[in-house]
């Protein structure tokens, strides 16, 4: 499974595309199997359908945990690092662990919960975290863990859709000098939330919440109540492992499915080779584990393959800016995945911080979640790596499961903004607006994928027919990522960004109809248009465009703007506050009534020097106003 040379590469390459299935039969053997598939994979992308080891049988988790236990039970699995770095750490050995999410396995049973399930996270970034990850897993329930950053509103809304039975949260979350409080933002969720039975709270803060009898109980107190030994649940290949809610450019977030059998194979076999993982090494993803990325390499990709996974609950900012450098001293980490807005941010506070830790632990650096710009690339590489860690800029998505696009540590020759090279497995095609190939190299387009691998998404949570719509119908045949994309004179992959209605904020993915729709829940909006612009360290900001009722613009504007930021933190959360608001009397539309998103999104970009063709335009006046008042 494991690839040493840029030959050995080329070699996985051909085959995967020849014979995938026996490419994928070989590498899936890595794993423990309760019972063996009987055929490797099925698939058209016309409904679509994807099904892959077909018949099999297995538990996540006991590729995760018990398969370790012989012979690395005392090693650590899970390195916790609290948000004060005066407060002790958790180390939890893999043995520890396994006894910890068999605990919780069963408090899960004691409280109603059965195979096929839906259960709700709501978590700080603690080692419970995990716990409660694989302890759904571990008994056939489905996991839908949401982002903290998240509002009541949008935990309710992901409760209804998934009809989750209980929901695990804390009392509150510790994130820098804030305090967060997670279990009251439940409470408000919950109001509308009628098919949740149960929650269970662990403490973190000890701020005081309010338990509802019958139905709150409390994390310490229920694993009491519990054994340690909870035999792993026989799940399918293709049966449910967890959602995962993601914006897309229209209507509310879509709950991407992964199952157990491929999304297991594909997250370590590109853990393993992307990072060149060797036993023993330390790994440290600074992601959440709310978002894709800490699902598959925080969790599950690392300890399928018996590593070393760093949890950490704070900021790299906090205490100072040098947090994710103490980190690295501190437990001598050997491989960092962290994200370019991280790079760009700590990048601007000088390398006082940085100078001061030993960080010749470093093998590999990890990018993940937007483009990185050349300037970000070229610090990641001269003061952490200290021009001697590869760095692999990793691209993929939550639907597809784990990385699709990168380098190979150490094997790949890189180049910096170029995710390079598709994995073994993987068949990228760019396409024009009309769905012809863009054949050869030094071309660019919409970048699809021709060939199913086995992360894929397999649905969008009770809603097939969307899923079909959103990836499978814009190119029949191919499943489409939403991304432009660039490919080189040597065939390298640039990806240059979303072509739909998706904006990256800090490497957080939000839809721009989203955003509208909250801001105009507020009371006096007419209606709004939101654009994205490019930020120095966010990658992108939001940028609204709102006509309100009467005359917004006058003396209370900037406390109207104030209190359309507070229905957007409550909507949605406080990652999707725009970072500017104008507010405009009428928005640039076509005679049939649509909005002229290219328009606004130059003038966000604030080049209003060639706005392109207007002449389509209904009103063209409402242009020049919307230029004037530009922010
Ligand atoms: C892993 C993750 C997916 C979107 C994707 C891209 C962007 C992710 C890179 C990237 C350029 C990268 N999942 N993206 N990685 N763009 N280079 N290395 O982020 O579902 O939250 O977002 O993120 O636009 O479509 S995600």
């Amino acid at each position: 499974m494991r690839i040493r040379t840029f030959d050995e590469y080329q070699t996985a390459y051909q085959k995967s595309v020849d014979d995938p299935e026996e490419f994928w039969a070989e590498i899936a053997q890595n794993f423990q199997w309760r019972k063996p598939w009987t055929k490797t994979l099925q698939w058209n992308f016309t409904e679509p359908s994807v099904k892959w080891f077909i018949g099999g049988k297995l538990n996540i988790t006991e590729n995760c945990l018990d398969r370790h236990l012989a012979e690395r039970g005392d090693q650590p699995a899970i390195i916790w690092e609290p948000n004060d770095p005066n407060e002790a750490g958790v180390t939890l050995t893999y043995r520890m662990l396994f006894d910890q999410v068999c605990r919780f396995a069963n408090v899960l049973k004691r409280n109603g919960v059965v195979k096929g399930d839906r259960v709700c996270i709501y978590l700080p970034m603690v080692p419970e975290l995990a716990i409660a990850v694989l302890a759904c897993a571990r008994i056939g329930a489905v996991h839908s863990v949401v982002f903290g950053g998240f509002s009541a509103q949008s935990i309710a809304d992901r409760i209804n859709d998934a009809q989750c039975k209980v929901v695990v949260t804390a009392d509150g979350a510790y994130r820098g000098n804030k305090e967060i409080p997670l279990k009251s933002t439940v409470d408000d969720a919950l109001i509308g939330c009628p098919s949740v039975q149960k929650v269970i709270v662990m403490t973190r803060t000890r701020t005081p919440v309010s338990m509802l009898k019958g139905r709150d109980v409390w994390w310490e107190q229920e694993v009491k109540q519990v054994t340690a030994d909870c035999p792993a649940e026989e799940m399918d290949a293709e049966d449910m492992l967890f959602i995962l809610y993601t914006s897309g450019s229209t209507g509310k977030p879509k709950g991407v499915v992964h199952t157990c059998g491929g999304y297991m194979v594909y997250a370590a076999y590109t853990f393993q080779n992307v990072f060149q993982y060797e036993p023993g090494q330390i790994h440290f993803c600074t992601a959440d584990i709310g978002w894709i990325t800490g699902h598959s390499y925080i969790v599950y990709g690392p300890l399928a393959c018996g590593a070393t996974s760093i949890i950490f609950e704070g900021v790299p900012t906090y205490p100072d800016y040098g947090r994710f450098w103490d980190i690295v001293d501190k437990y001598k980490v050997n491989i960092l995945y962290t994200a370019p807005t991280a790079i760009r941010s700590l990048m601007g506070f000088g390398l006082e911080k940085v100078d001061n830790h030993d960080l010749s632990s470093l093998d590999v650096l990890g990018s993940v979640g937007e483009p990185i710009n050349e300037e970000a690339w070229h610090w990641y590489d001269d003061h952490i790596g200290k021009n001697r860690c590869p760095i692999v800029d990793t691209w993929w998505q939550t639907e597809t499961g784990g990385i699709l696009i990168s380098p190979i540590a150490g094997i790949t020759k890189t180049k910096p903004t170029y995710a390079t090279l598709p994995l073994p497995g993987v068949q990228p095609i760019l396409v024009d607006e009309n769905g012809k190939e863009i054949e050869g190299n030094g071309v660019s387009g919409n970048l699809c994928m021709k060939f199913p691998w086995p992360g894929i998404l397999r649905t969008t949570y009770g809603d097939h027919e969307r899923c079909r719509q959103t990836y499978f119908a814009t190119y029949p045949g191919l499943y489409f990522t939403g991304d432009g994309c660039l490919r080189d004179e040597d065939g390298y992959y640039r990806i240059t960004g979303r072509v739909d209605d998706v904006l990256n904020v800090s490497g957080h993915r939000i839809g721009t109809a989203e955003v509208e729709n909250a801001i105009n829940m507020h009371t006096g909006v007419v209606e709004s248009a939101v654009v994205g612009y490019p930020h120095d360290i966010k990658g992108q900001g939001i940028y609204a465009y709102v006509i309100t009722e009467g005359d917004a613009g006058g003396h209370d504007a900037e406390l109207t703007k104030r209190d359309i930021l507070a229905t957007v933190s409550r909507v949605i959360g406080p990652i999707a506050k725009p970072d500017k608001i104008q507010f405009v009397s009428g928005l640039p539309k076509t005679r049939s009534g649509k909005i002229m998103r290219r328009i606004l999104r130059k003038i966000a970009e604030g080049d209003t020097s060639n706005l392109g063709d207007t002449t389509t335009l209904l009103d063209p006046a409402v242009v020049d106003e919307i230029k004037a008042g530009a922010l």
